[in-house]
């Protein structure tokens, strides 16, 4: 009996600096909403869903810069997308910013979990790969500042049995790197679900701004083929501020092909009816990792950090 899901990329408009988390979880609640009216099971915010993508700035305080973090979830601002994901019975992604007291400590981490349909927390996952910089980038006309906001994320690449399936999460420049889908994969995902915020301008190096959206998709469409998973994108998109982020949501078959898009950079809903049999026949054969992989052969995948020339080559 195939197992199937109509799945949601809600994507998200622009947050701006001013803009009320409470004015942002209306929107949520009327994207669900929209869901709903498509019998959704599942619907999948961006990263940091909450807030503006406030490492774009360098503040001058901890205080300024934890005001964009929740340091309990669900919390007063988002309750009411947990109530109203209950009345629907309709499960969710939710990226965020995370402060918490763990180990003795305070820590911050770039957060994402998934809900159930019963509005209770199935799982958690915090960023591993953390882009940009810890200090400011000269001159540029933005920052990325989430090495110096964020923690390197410490709950691995967990998977969950939830919508009859084995579901992932991994977030924003975690899609850039096969190891995320691989280990995912490795444990039987069979998709995973994550929200991005991708700027529109690359402030390292001069780069062709067709290269962001190509960047983000060919990323996504070779990790769902070579694991054999569907992949639920969202993004924050638009202008926030000024500072323009692309959009792109897309649901992407284990085939590795764009089942469907967003055609705006606004609040827009992506849907597709996700058949988790569909993945089975390229885990059974091309990438039957069983039967094909060599691992006797990959020890520096786990053994090196950085590129390592050889004298001979060198
Ligand atoms: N944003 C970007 C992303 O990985 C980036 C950062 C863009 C890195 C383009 C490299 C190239 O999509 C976040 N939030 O990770």
């Amino acid at each position: 009996m195939s197992r199937r899901l109509v799945a949601a990329a809600a994507q998200l408009g622009p947050i701006h600096r001013a803009d009320s988390r409470e004015s942002v979880v209306r929107r949520l609640v009327d994207l669900m909403r929209q869901a709903a009216d498509r019998g959704c099971g599942l619907v999948v915010y961006p990263e940091l869903a909450l807030t503006t993508f406030f490492p774009r700035w360098l503040y001058d305080s901890q205080d300024e810069v934890d005001a964009w973090f929740e340091s309990e979830m669900p919390n007063a601002a988002t309750r009411p997308l947990f109530e109203e994901a209950k009345r629907l019975g309709i499960g969710f992604h939710l990226g965020y910013a995370e402060l918490c007291e763990e180990d003795g400590a305070t820590r911050r981490f770039n957060t994402a979990i998934l809900v159930g349909p019963d509005g209770e927390i199935v799982g958690k996952y915090r960023k591993i790969h953390l882009p940009g910089t810890a200090e400011p980038v000269p001159d540029a006309p933005f920052q990325h500042l989430e090495k110096r906001y964020f923690e390197v994320g410490n709950l691995g690449f967990p998977v969950w049995r939830a919508h009859d399936a084995i579901v992932g999460m991994c977030i924003c420049n975690d899609r850039r790197w096969p190891e995320t889908f691989r280990v995912m994969g490795l444990k039987g995902a069979e998709m995973v679900v994550l929200g991005y915020n991708t700027p529109d301008f690359n402030i390292h190096v001069d780069e062709p701004k067709h290269l962001r959206m190509f960047h983000n998709h060919v990323t996504m469409q070779a990790n769902a083929y070579q694991n054999g998973c569907w992949v639920i994108a969202s993004a924050k998109a638009g202008h926030e501020d000024g500072f323009g982020l692309i959009g792109g949501s897309c649901i992407i078959a284990p085939t590795g092909e764009i089942a469907s898009v967003a055609m705006t950079e606004d609040d827009e809903l992506v849907t597709c009816e996700v058949d988790f049999s569909l993945g089975e026949y390229i885990r059974r054969t091309v990438f039957n990792f069983e039967k094909h992989r060599r691992i006797e052969h990959y020890g520096i995948i786990t053994g090196q950090t950085g590129v390592v020339v050889s004298p001979e080559n060198g």
